[in-house]
C-alpha cells in the first residue's frame, strides 16, 4: 500500500510509468493546479504512464488511499 520508490527524479520530457500490480486498485492522483493533468483511471493490475513537459516538483496520491503519496520533481 505505496509507491515505491516515494520520490523520483526525472527531466523534463520524460515520462513516468506507475505499474499496478496489487490485490486492490489504486490510482494516480496530482495534488494541486500543477499537477492537475496527472488523473489515472482505477487500475488494478496494468500500468499508467504520464509525460513532464515542465519543471518542478508534482505531489500526488491515489484517491482510494490517500495516505499512498509520493512525488515527482522534474528537471
Ligand atoms: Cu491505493
Amino acid at each position: 500500500m505505496k509507491f515505491s520508490p516515494t520520490d523520483l527524479t526525472v527531466k523534463v520530457g520524460d515520462t513516468v510509468t506507475w505499474l499496478f500490480r496489487d490485490r486492490v486498485p489504486h490510482t494516480v492522483q496530482g495534488i494541486g493546479d500543477k499537477a492537475m493533468g496527472i488523473n489515472s483511471p482505477i487500475i488494478q493490475k496494468g500500468e499508467w504512464s504520464y509525460t513532464f513537459t515542465l519543471p518542478g516538483t508534482y505531489r500526488y496520491l491515489c484517491s482510494l488511499h490517500p495516505e499512498m503519496r509520493g512525488t515527482v520533481t522534474v528537471q
